[in-house]
């Protein structure tokens, strides 16, 4: 790591595009992983984050297709599915083996189903306030909610507030993707655009919806396309203050359409350092142990991170390409992987505040 870099971080300078490109291409993982800790430990002490959330794709049908996801279908093929509402609210009350159920939230991500109409996700958030009031609802993709603009001809604003009136609390960091248009259009030329993303998660800071941010990284990327991303997500949360974390997704390629090779656990570490670097405004970055896989996730708590998202309960994005990961964990089991990288575990609520520290 350059010294004019490290002097930077020291001194609390924000780092510029060609510091975070000289960043990614050093090989001095060790110095990059310091620095960042340091940076992590200064905001969150020697806090580890994680909840006890459960995740619901509610359709794998969708009508973007995207080249890199392995989890979609379309109508009538082989493997799709939908969820009723009431499947969907039985999900959330039955207890799966020795994972626990007092969620404190339910991250709810799925396929743009082509007939259901914007009624239907009306429906589905009011149902599980009903039955389950104390749950925080973190739903909806910035790619769902402009195709629920798209289906309903209401403007984004109107959507996102019959969404918050419904129950909707904070939305996901999904569908980022990777914001430079080339690499873009080649991984989803069906999907909304960066700049688009950027103005629905704007869109939705301005509504007082709380939103994470990520990055799908290891495909046909650059450095460069890297470093924009991150710089174009800093200049947002600079104008809104409106993105609780951010969360690097590391790619995996089993059986989907461009193929190619898992990231390798340097290029992970490095992500996340550098992330925790450049994202100076961010509270949180959070090392996703679906994708990371367990091992990895827990060695990221010393490179910068310090959330490791939840218990998760079902899985199917990542497991459709090829994740290693189980798909649940126990509060038990976060806790001791954060207490053996010498952290300290708090279970938190949707918006970080400690419910319980370890
Ligand atoms: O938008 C799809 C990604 C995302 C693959 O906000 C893939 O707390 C890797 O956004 N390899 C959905 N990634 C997941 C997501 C998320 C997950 C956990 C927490 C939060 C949060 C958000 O999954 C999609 C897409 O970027 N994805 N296919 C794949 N083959
Ligand atoms: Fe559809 Fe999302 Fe998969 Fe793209 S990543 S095909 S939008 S489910």
């Amino acid at each position: 790591m350059r010294d004019a870099i490290s002097d930077k971080v020291i001194t609390g300078k924000r780092l510029i595009k060609e510091d975070a490109v000289a960043l990614f291409e050093s090989e001095d993982i060790f110095a990059i992983g310091r620095r960042a800790n340091d940076i992590s430990e200064n905001k969150n002490a020697k806090n580890a984050y994680f909840i006890v959330n459960r995740h619901i794709n509610p359709t794998n049908i969708c009508v973007n297709r995207c080249k890199f996801c392995a989890f979609s279908r379309s109508k009538g093929e082989e493997g799709a599915y939908e969820l009723t509402i009431e499947e969907i609210i039985k999900k959330l009350r039955t207890p799966d083996s020795e994972l626990p159920t007092n969620f404190a939230e339910v991250h709810i991500v799925g396929g743009l189903h082509p007939d259901w109409p914007f009624q239907y996700y009306l429906d589905m958030l009011r149902s599980i306030k009903r039955e389950f009031p104390s749950i925080a609802i973190k739903a909806f993709t910035a790619v769902e909610i402009d195709y629920m603009s798209k289906i309903s001809g209401l403007g984004i604003d109107d959507i996102l507030s019959e969404l918050k009136k419904s129950g909707l609390d904070l939305m996901p960091g999904g569908g980022a993707e990777i914001f430079a248009e080339g690499i873009r259009n080649k991984l989803c030329p069906e999907k909304i655009s960066g700049n688009r993303w950027l103005e629905v998660m704007e869109a939705a800071h301005n509504a007082c919806i709380k939103t994470n941010a990520t990055m799908l990284y290891g495909h046909l990327e650059s450095i460069e396309d890297r470093v924009d991303h991150l710089l174009k997500l800093r200049d947002l949360q600079d104008r809104t203050g409106g993105f609780q974390a951010f969360i690097p997704l590391s790619y995996h390629p089993k059986n989907t359409e461009i193929g190619g090779f898992y990231s390798s656990g340097i290029d992970d570490l490095k992500t996340i350092a550098i992330s925790r670097l450049v994202l100076d405004n961010f509270d949180h970055i959070k090392a996703y142990w679906i994708m990371l896989g367990e091992k990895i996730s827990q060695v990221a708590l010393l490179f910068g991170a310090d959330d490791l998202d939840g218990t998760i309960i079902e899985e199917k994005i990542t497991h459709s390409a090829g994740a290693m990961s189980e798909e649940g964990m126990t509060k038990e089991e976060l806790m001791r992987l954060i207490r053996k990288a010498g952290k300290t575990p708090v279970q938190r609520d949707a918006f970080y505040k400690a419910i319980d520290r370890g």
